[in-house]
């Protein structure tokens, strides 16, 4: 049987062509294009072998034609010639040693040649060698590189024995696909998320499902049929089954009948530290609690009696808003489950109202595909269609945030003359619409994201911010100054009267890397002085600011912006995934900034 590719394994193959063309030094912009296209992949919610076989490869945002034709390839005979080609000359330990965090294309083929390292024993050997003072004798490497190797492969084995948790987008649309699929099921009487996704946390380990049924049996023989299980794990309960998927992923089905739906979907979705909390406070009132429904533990407690099954001497809920109401709690939102308070707040009814998707009136980072001639990847979409499919979406403005022009190619006043190009572009489409349509038209905001030097410096000339409605500051490199010099880097940046957003402010990417330091109660402050606002970016490798940074600045009173950072217009759908990560920090309509109609935003830009 011919072998199917994951996404992940198309990506770890784009990049290997990415390393493969760096130490070829060829040209930057077709490295680019192959790095692009494998992050690309490694985001896209759904699977690229799908994609393929309806012809859709073309909607993979970040691939392009040629890139397209390699993967057709791919899928057709399990090779790409040209891949192959490109590899050749280069020895394969090389491709090896690129997972070993901290080593680059340029020192995995140096690695490779200067050293014999054995064929499936690269990273044990190189280790040895690097343990016994081998690395440091190669030319242009020192102790201090040869250090920094043997750490890198510290961390490359704690990595590995630990699982990459799914992202949130991939996680949610898998799960949909399921729950689909389910629902043509005629036994089937609804399904739900459980779990870590239902809850919206923003890496998932395996998904969890529910399904109201009469008939389990049913279910479980149209669950297994489904055509992406590769493996059912364990069968043969009636109320439980769990299968691996093609692309290796567990799915836990948990099956209920409808008088104890409600009770069951309270108890799987966690998180398992809300439940314990809400198990002590049940016990306290002499209840205990289940999948089926809650017991009464003592005969002088009060209850209200309904639907109690005689049988199993157990009150039953087919809604979970009346198992939390039988314990004298307000219903808890999924995203606050987490054992922060909410079982208080709930029973003293203050829970936040939290904020949705449909409060959001405007996304200020977005990439255009305006020729900004940055060193940093352009966005493929036109002004045009970003504005068309903001309005689709009930937005009222929209900022274009591109990065900043390179500033390594250009003269200041080139730069300059760039941002006024596309502030005269952008005067000209708003004037237009304006014409266009009777009612209010969206307004398109002239924006940038600068980079912050390692000094604190903004990556762009004075004289180029008067073009400019407002900026986002982000850090995009030089990760490792300390928390001190970080948090004066950020803070100098932030000082620039058209700065209003800390772009991603950790700058973690999921899976891959920890953010970098910085002393938080000082930022909360000064944004709090200054009318400056962090940034919950969407992007599903960031979802960045973290929920437990959100809680912790809008107790401080910091407001939130939240911004999908799109590069093409499908991506303005993540939106609703930097909600979910407001809605587990806790934040209400009124801590988000974006949630203001137009005049008070703009009211909002020129304090
Ligand atoms: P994950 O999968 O690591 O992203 O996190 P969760 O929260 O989805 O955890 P998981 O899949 O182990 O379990 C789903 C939920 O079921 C969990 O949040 C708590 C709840 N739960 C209640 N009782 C039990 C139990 O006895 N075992 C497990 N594994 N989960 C339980
Ligand atoms: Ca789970
Ligand atoms: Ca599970
Ligand atoms: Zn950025």
């Amino acid at each position: 049987m011919k072998k199917t590719f994951t996404n992940q394994e198309i990506a770890e193959l784009l990049r290997e062509i990415a390393a493969a063309y760096i130490v070829k030094n060829e040209d930057r912009f077709k490295i680019m294009a192959y790095e692009n296209a494998a992050a690309s992949i490694e985001h896209a919610t759904s699977d690229v072998k799908d994609l393929w076989d309806d012809r859709k490869l073309d909607q993979l945002a970040g691939v392009g034609p040629n890139i397209a034709s390699y993967l057709d390839e791919l899928f057709k005979t399990g090779k790409v010639t040209h891949f192959d080609e490109v590899k050749k000359d280069l020895p394969k330990a090389m491709f090896v040693l690129l997972a070993i965090p901290g080593i680059g294309p340029k020192t995995a083929y140096q690695l490779a040649g200067e050293l014999k390292l054995r064929q499936g024993k690269e990273i044990v050997d190189l280790e040895n060698m690097g343990k016994k003072g081998k690395i440091r004798e190669i030319e242009g490497f020192g102790e201090k590189t040869e250090k920094d190797i043997l750490e890198g492969i510290v961390r490359f084995r704690k990595g590995q024995t630990k699982e990459k948790r799914m992202l949130l987008p991939v996680a949610d649309s898998l799960a949909h696909e399921v729950l689909d699929y389910l629902e043509q099921c005629p036994a089937v009487i609804r399904g739900d998320a459980l779990g870590s996704l239902r809850r919206m946390v923003s890496t998932i380990g395996d998904i969890d499902i529910a399904v109201e049924t009469t008939d389990p049996k049913k279910v479980i023989d149209w669950f297994t049929r489904y055509p992406k299980v590769r493996k059912v794990l364990d069968q043969g309960q009636q109320s439980l089954v769990r299968v691996i998927l093609d692309n290796g992923k567990q799915i836990d089905l948990r099956l209920q009948t409808p008088e104890s739906y409600g009770a069951m979907l309270q108890y799987f979705t966690g998180s398992k530290s809300h439940n314990i909390s809400l198990r002590e406070f049940a016990l306290k009132n002499e209840m205990s609690l289940s999948e089926h429904g809650i017991k009464i533990l003592s005969q002088k407690s009060k209850f209200k009696g309904q639907n109690y099954n005689s049988k199993l001497k157990i009150y039953q809920f087919e809604k979970e808003e009346s198992f939390y109401d039988f314990l004298g709690l307000d219903w808890i939102p999924p995203e606050l489950r987490e054992d922060q308070g909410e079982i208080t707040a709930a029973v003293q009814h203050r829970l936040p109202k939290l904020i949705e998707p449909k409060d959001i009136k405007g996304d200020l980072h977005l990439h255009s595909d305006f020729p900004i001639e940055t060193s940093h990847d352009e966005g493929g979409s036109s002004i045009e269609e970003i504005v068309r499919k903001c309005e689709g979406l009930g937005y009222e403005y929209v900022g274009l945030s591109e990065h900043n022009p390179s500033i390594s190619q250009h003269r200041e006043n080139e730069i300059i003359t760039i941002i006024k190009k596309k502030k005269a572009l952008i005067d000209q489409i708003n004037y237009s619409s304006e014409k266009r349509t009777n009612n209010l038209p969206i307004k398109i905001l002239n924006g940038l994201e600068i980079d912050i030097q390692p000094s604190g410096k903004l990556a762009l000339p004075e004289g180029a911010f008067k073009y400019l409605d407002y900026a986002i500051v982000s850090i995009h490199s030089s990760f490792n100054l300390s928390r001190a010099r970080m948090t004066d880097r950020v803070l100098k940046a932030l000082s620039h009267s058209k700065i209003k957003i800390f772009g991603h402010p950790t700058g973690r990417m999921l899976n891959r890397r920890e953010g970098y330091e910085l002393d938080w109660e000082v930022i909360f402050d000064f944004c709090l002085k200054n009318n400056k606002w962090l940034e919950i970016n969407c992007w599903p490798e960031r979802l960045d600011l973290p929920d437990n940074l959100v809680l912790q600045a809008i107790k401080k009173g910091v407001k939130i912006i939240i911004n999908t950072d799109s590069h093409q217009v499908d991506q303005l759908k993540m939106m609703k995934y930097g909600v979910a990560v407001a809605r587990r920090g806790w934040a209400e309509k009124n801590d988000i900034i974006n949630t203001l109609n137009l005049n008070r935003f703009m009211d909002e830009l020129d304090k």
